[in-house]
């Protein structure tokens, strides 16, 4: 049992008095399941190490990039070399035409695309290149959909956002907030409605095609095609927030699972292998907006660092390589969905879990969730407890009911096992 958290504890305290809320971004903080964070040592294949050196089976995997697990050498050794040639130059290299080539090569949607260095940025000016292309300001995004943490996106957010108690940020001007609409998830009348209401006005469409901040909720069968009729008929670009499932649900992420392709698409997480990195792209099109080819101005000193496009393009060149990695990663997936299903049926509790791929969430209630609303109507309360009654049993769950599971290769089937073991005996011990 991993009950001594001492050091993490003193850490906490510590990071309290100079970081606010102690952590440097606010889901770390466990506010949505109580108890204090496990600050981390490291981490290797499928386990990682707090402070006080206890070890976890990893279901979050830094939120999606650490797909072929911590430390692998096939990335760490990419990084090893690649620092050895100097940190930064803010000027540009071979790794960046090979890693856009690569993507342009994955990615359905993309015929060109311009690396930053986080998801936020890559929503932020995605949105931006959108209003230039189109001349329109309106926005529209999805309850509980999560885009990063840029203004427009703190609208009814998912992620962190989710358990705050308060659906929009203070700091987001009413000039801004005014610019974006929401929408319910997989409410296809919803938007036809905004989209009507709003004629002409409405630059870009984004979403999650398979959101992971509300936890993990699957497309209604149709929705994403809806959603690209209209954007097509209406001339609204159409943007996949694919920051989560990009390269991860196929080498292609949604877009190529679902056959729905968008006319813009953001990246991050797996594209930099875990080092900070993001992209956003698009038809050659709309992309050729961007400076210095075009008005829309976006630009960044990392864009492009040699280290993480070392990390990121050897990430990338091994998932277009090892196809096989989604089929095994998708079948632990569902080892897990079935283990933990059999365990709660067994004990006849209300229970209702999405998966895909490697995307997993199980969340505790007696009906379908399906969107933001039915999302927040689970037992949030028990799954705290049951968050906490796993760490104890060494298996480190997202901290929070309203984000996915994210699992790695590395993840063996005893893995799986001790977590289906593991949640019998929480949920005997907490019920
Ligand atoms: N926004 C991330 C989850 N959706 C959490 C990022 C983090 O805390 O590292």
């Amino acid at each position: 049992m991993n009950t001594n958290i001492e050091k993490s504890k003193a850490l906490f305290s510590a990071a309290k008095e100079v970081i606010p809320g102690g952590v440097n971004s606010p889901v770390r903080a466990f506010k949505a399941v109580g108890g204090d964070p496990l600050f981390i040592k490291s981490a290797k294949g499928a386990y990682i190490y707090d402070a006080d050196d206890n070890r976890y089976i990893e279901l979050i995997n830094s939120w999606g990039p650490m797909i072929i697990g911590h430390a692998n050498p096939i990335i760490s050794d990419a990084v090893k070399q690649a620092v050895e040639g100097s940190l930064s130059f803010g000027a540009p290299t071979e790794a960046e035409v090979h890693i856009a080539r690569k993507i342009v090569s994955m990615v359905p949607s993309i015929e060109k695309v311009r690396m930053v260095n986080s998801g936020t940025e890559a929503t932020m000016s995605a949105i931006r290149v959108a209003r230039g292309y189109t001349g329109r300001d309106k926005i529209i995004k999805f309850e509980g959909c999560y885009h990063g943490h840029g203004d427009s996106f703190l609208i009814a957010a998912g992620s962190g956002m989710a358990t705050m108690g308060v659906p929009n940020s203070p700091g987001v001007t009413a000039g801004t907030a005014k610019d974006t609409l929401t929408a319910a998830y997989n409410d296809l009348e919803a938007v036809e409605k905004l989209v009507a209401q709003n004629k002409g006005e409405i630059a870009a469409l984004i979403i999650e095609p398979v959101p992971g901040n509300m936890g993990c909720i699957l497309p209604k069968e149709g929705y994403l095609e809806g959603l690209r009729e209209i954007c097509t008929k209406e001339g609204i670009v159409l943007i996949f927030d694919e920051v989560m499932t990009g390269f991860r649900l196929a080498p292609g992420g949604a877009q190529e699972l679902y056959g729905v392709t968008p006319d813009m698409t953001t990246l991050g997480k797996i594209i930099g292998g875990g080092m900070p990195v993001g992209a956003y792209g698009g038809k050659k099109e709309i992309m050729d907006h961007v400076s210095p080819d075009g008005p829309v101005y976006q630009a960044g000193t990392l864009s492009g660092n040699p280290i993480a496009m070392a990390s990121g393009r050897a990430m990338l060149d091994y998932l277009s390589t090892h196809p096989e990695v989604y089929e095994t990663i998708g079948a632990t997936c569902e080892r897990l969905d079935l283990g933990i299903r059999a365990v709660l049926d067994k004990m006849g509790l209300k229970y209702y879990s999405t998966r895909l791929g490697s995307m997993y969430s199980l969340f505790f209630g007696e009906h379908e969730v399906v969107d933001f609303e039915t999302a927040k109507q689970c037992d949030t309360a028990l799954f705290g407890k049951y968050f906490q009654a796993m760490l104890k049993r060494g298996v480190y769950f997202p901290p929070s009911q309203f984000e996915s599971l994210f699992l790695s290769t590395a993840l063996t089937d005893q893995d799986v096992d001790h977590i289906v073991t593991a949640t019998e005996e929480s949920l005997k011990e907490i019920l």
